[in-house]
């Protein structure tokens, strides 16, 4: 490249991307008819790729998409910049590929302009929204699973506010619908929760019943009528890009792009065919439309995420600060296959024409993608959040069978380690990301020795119910525990691992 300044990706500028890297579908020519709640890399290399998609198979040009970011400026002054443009490298070992993606036609900030999130949700145009907000996002009570009625946020929202947080912003939007008589509304929640669906369901419900009588009841009597909320399964690998991804896209499409995501050739969309009013086809751009979901959701969320989330923490504890040089350990690696095969498998009820074996290799093969760093440190944050959907459903399911969940207590004594320690063990700081972080500081500050951390983060009850505290998972996690501060995360692990 020559040190002149490339022009922005901009409408105005499309004409000098390749051909072959221009968006499928004319941008100009969108209308508004989804919401997307979280622009963040993820959606940008997920949802909007297959909406994109669709629009161009079917030519059905109600799709554009209006992307409302939760808090990042950044992310709505970068989009906002560039028109909504913005491009999706694909990098496999060994082929790298960049297309820009149109399909974003608005970009707003809940942050700035709370009010015109409500109205875009509830404008008659909109009839799908979509979610990316993380699971810390919804404000659950992590021992109830329900709505956090004394959140802040939340408590502010039910107070009449334009609201902030994005259960409000459901729920409001559902008012106003409602109100304008705009018709059916379907909420698409596309994070990594067990029954992501039907979970938003009730956080909404919750919401509105919290309101005074006479104002919710209404609404949630329309909405039993007029809403939906499909379980879905999402999955792409999409990390953070880097400086050398951005000088990737300007080269490969020729002018230069803020907003570029980077992503695996892999991608997949599992949706429940319940909507409530019209939608894309995403079937044309490869989703599976389905009734039943949860099988295939369980299979990604323990297989995939639980074995990204025990890569994160051994690796992280062992120095390694990204999952593919992790996975080039042969301790971790044989304990993420234990991990999938001896505690996993025998949990999961088998997605029809699912072969297990085959989409565990797949897992390793794309986890091992080296031209794809993701951070373990990534992976490692929100640990609060993410034991429970990832892990701690395959310990329970095999602890009612009376088998010994070893390989998930390795990944959850991983978390333990980390959350007490707070450095790798080869002394590489590793701060505690998470929305209980003043919490588990707290607890496990006071714990002098591994047991008792073991005990003092299984007595955190937002993230382990008293059953399990009490259950064979506090002796495995005591043994992993010790072993790792006698040895070392990677020898504790290999000696276990070799057996
Ligand atoms: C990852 C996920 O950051 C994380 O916690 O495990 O974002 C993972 O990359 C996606 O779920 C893959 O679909």
């Amino acid at each position: 490249m020559t040190g002149e300044a490339l022009p922005l990706l901009r409408l105005g500028t499309l004409d000098r991307v390749p051909g072959r890297s221009r968006p499928r579908a004319d941008p100009r020519a969108l209308g508004l008819g989804i919401v997307h709640l979280g622009p963040g890399v993820f959606h940008r290399a997920h949802q909007a790729v297959f909406t994109e998609d669709t629009v161009a198979a079917t030519g059905d040009t109600r799709w554009g998409i209006t992307a409302v970011s939760q808090r990042s400026a950044a992310v709505v002054a970068g989009l906002r910049r560039q028109d909504g443009l913005y491009t999706v490298l694909e990098r496999a070992e060994d082929v790298t590929s960049a297309r820009v993606v149109g399909v974003i036609r608005a970009v707003a900030s809940a942050a700035w302009d709370p009010a015109a999130i409500v109205a875009a949700v509830a404008d008659p145009a909109t009839t799908v929204v979509t979610m990316t907000v993380t699971e810390k996002g919804y404000r659950r009570d992590p021992a109830t699973g329900g709505l956090r009625l004394t959140d802040p946020g939340i408590e502010a929202d039910l107070a009449g506010r334009p609201p902030l947080t994005v259960v409000g912003q459901l729920a409001r939007g559902l008012q106003r619908r409602m109100q304008r008589d705009s018709g059916p509304l379907t909420m698409v929640c596309c994070d990594n929760l067990p029954g992501n669906g039907r979970v938003l369901a009730d956080l909404v419900g919750q919401f509105l019943a919290a309101l005074p009588a006479g104002e919710g009841s209404p609404v949630a009597d329309w909405a039993g009528r007029q809403a939906a909320f499909p379980v879905t399964m999402v999955d792409r690998i999409a990390p953070a890009p880097t400086g050398d991804d951005l000088a990737t896209v300007a080269r490969l499409i020729g002018v230069a792009d803020e907003s570029a995501v980077v992503t695996e050739p892999f991608r997949q969309w599992v949706i429940e065919d319940r909507f409530a009013g019209p939608r894309p086809a995403w079937e044309a751009a490869g989703a599976t439309l389905t009734r039943d979901v949860g099988p295939f959701e369980q299979a990604k969320l323990r297989l995939l995420n639980g074995s990204h989330s025990m890569l994160a923490y051994l690796g992280g504890l062992a120095g390694y600060q990204t999952v593919h040089e992790a996975l080039r350990r042969p301790a971790f690696a044989a304990a993420v296959q234990r991990l999938m095969t001896d505690d996993v498998t025998p949990t999961l009820q088998v997605p029809d024409g699912m072969d297990v074996a085959s989409y565990r290799s797949s897992v390793l093969t794309r986890f091992s993608n080296a031209a794809l760093p993701y951070t373990t440190a990534k992976v490692a944050m929100d640990g609060s959040q993410k034991l429970g959907p990832r892990l701690l459903g395959t310990v329970r399911d095999r602890l009612a069978t009376g088998a010994e969940p070893r390989w998930a207590a390795l990944a959850v004594a991983g978390w333990m380690r980390q959350t007490w320690r707070q450095t790798s063990d080869t002394g590489r700081p590793l701060p505690l990301d998470d929305p209980l972080a003043e919490r588990i500081r707290t607890v496990a500050g006071a714990a002098a020795t591994p047991v008792q951390a073991v005990d003092a983060l299984l007595g955190i009850c937002d993230i382990f119910e008293p059953e399990l505290a009490e259950s064979p998972l506090r002796g495995l996690l005591v043994d992993w525990m010790t072993a790792m501060d006698e040895h070392g995360t990677e020898e504790a692990t290999a000696v276990v691992a070799s057996q």
